[in-house]
């Protein structure tokens, strides 16, 4: 759809109403579908970066988004990176709860909840605390709402930060791990291609399946391939016959990481966690635990920088030895905040280079989600070089925490230059700027929100 020739203020609060019009058009009550098609359940970390979309709308609405996605909550702690939508046809996304089968396998799984058996990154108690700070600005009578949303899920969080600092890191390494590229959110990243060649897929005993995601995109080379999604499945079949027990899967499952986005996603949703433990004065002993965790998670990520690659590298537990794919999760500890100087002057001076924002080719100064010079980079294929405008908003939120708020003025400019350009897509060609995979993405519009309300992007603060 082309956009009609206004500019400036004008311009910016037309993008704004269309961003609200696609979270409304998405909303089914109390949790946004992920996708008007292709995803029509509501997943995790998509869920958390919706809620600060609402927030801008309705910080009620915004706390309810997370409040939904937290009563799936397992007993373990974790929170499933799906919560199915019963009312959605058969035939509408695989895999289906059938297909996980989570509630028939583990007792842990909350009644009358149908849900995934994997986890996505912890967003959550960045978002909680951001719909709080949005409610300050509104009134008082917000403002005691988003506290006593705080109190009620602050146990909920807590319980989810530490079921991933000991069930997911059993070694207290300060690393999360991940039993499935879906965990990541970064789906078929380069940063798993060899991890999943290690996998055999043995054929007469991965049950059958159809995907139905490619009926939704204009060409099948934008989505994972039929080969990656034989060894997604079989992954979830190996987590299937462990029952989604963690105790059971880690000793033997072929697909160990640990993944140094989620971890310093992780160590900044501690932080947050901090401020809200304070908010809702928990117990000084959570607050030292938490501050505990936050210390773990940075010094790991220090740890697991690599001087030649010069990223930080996700650690293949089971072929021991770090993945050299180079992404835009190497930046990781941009997210992760704390880290030395010269670190910090490495890791931006890399963001700058021509790997990321300064590569000469790109349509916007926004991050590839895979550097153009990593020899697996595809222009147009999902997490193989894409950007993806909720991904931008995680590097530009995590500069401004670094007090690097030029860089983040500029990165948010360029953000919604772009967003006047996609028709919310989920991800688009950095080159040409095409916009990809599925349109009036729902975390898309809602990081639109969050932008256009911030100081000068009207033009009017
Ligand atoms: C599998 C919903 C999700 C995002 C992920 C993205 C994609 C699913 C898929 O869509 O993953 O979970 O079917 O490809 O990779 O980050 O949460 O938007």
């Amino acid at each position: 759809m082309s956009q009609p020739a206004t500019t400036g203020p004008v311009r910016h609060r037309d993008l704004a109403a269309r961003a609200a019009a696609v979270l409304r058009g998405n909303d089914l009550g109390g949790w946004t579908k992920a996708a008007p098609r292709l995803y029509p359940h509501q997943w995790s970390w998509d869920s958390a970066f919706i809620a600060v979309g609402w927030a801008h709308l309705d910080t009620r609405r915004a706390a309810q988004e997370l409040t939904t996605l937290l009563a799936a909550q397992w007993a373990t702690g974790q929170v499933p990176h799906i919560v199915f939508n019963p009312d959605v046809p058969s035939g509408s996304y695989f895999p289906d709860a059938a297909r996980w089968a989570c509630a028939d396998l583990s007792a842990d799984v909350p009644a009358g909840k149908q849900t995934s058996g994997l986890v996505q990154p912890p967003v959550h108690a960045i978002a909680a605390w951001r719909i709080r700070e949005v409610a300050r600005t509104h009134s008082e009578a917000e403002t005691a709402d988003a506290d006593a949303f705080l109190r009620d899920l602050y146990p909920r969080l807590l319980a989810w930060h530490r079921y991933l600092l000991t069930a997911r890191d059993p070694e207290g390494s300060g690393l999360v791990t991940i039993y499935h590229p879906w965990e990541s959110g970064t789906d078929n990243s380069p940063r798993w291609d060899a991890a999943l060649a290690a996998i055999d897929v043995p054929a007469d005993e991965l049950p059958p399946y159809t995907r139905f995601d490619l009926q939704h995109v204009a060409d099948a080379a934008q989505r994972p391939t039929n080969a990656e999604y034989d060894r997604y499945l079989w992954l979830v079949e190996l987590l299937k016959r462990a029952r989604y027990d963690d105790a059971a899967i880690s000793p033997a499952h072929p697909f160990l990481i640990k993944d140094v986005l989620f971890s310093a996603i992780l160590v900044a949703a501690n932080e947050a966690l901090g401020h809200i433990a304070e908010a809702v004065g928990a117990p000084g002993e959570d607050r030292e635990t938490i501050e505990a965790w936050v210390a773990l998670g940075r010094a790991a990520l220090d740890r697991a920088w690599d001087a030649e690659v010069g990223l930080v590298l996700d650690q293949d537990v089971r072929a021991g030895r770090p993945v050299p794919a180079r992404t835009v999760a190497g930046l990781a500890p941009l997210v992760a905040g704390g880290m030395a100087a010269d670190r910090r002057a490495a890791l931006l001076a890399r963001l700058d280079s021509t790997d990321f924002l300064g590569h000469p080719q790109l349509r916007w100064p926004v991050p590839p989600s895979t550097s153009p010079h990593d020899p697996a980079f595809v222009a147009r294929t999902y997490w193989r070089g894409p950007t993806w405008p909720f991904f931008t908003w995680l590097l530009w939120w995590s500069l401004g925490r670094l007090g690097e708020t030029e860089r983040a003025d500029r990165l948010r400019a360029a953000a919604l230059d772009q967003l006047h350009e996609i028709d919310f897509a989920e991800y688009v060609e950095p080159f040409t700027g095409e916009p990809l995979g599925s349109l009036d993405q729902s975390w898309t519009a809602a990081v639109a929100l969050d932008w256009l309300a911030g100081p000068g992007a009207t033009g009017e603060a």
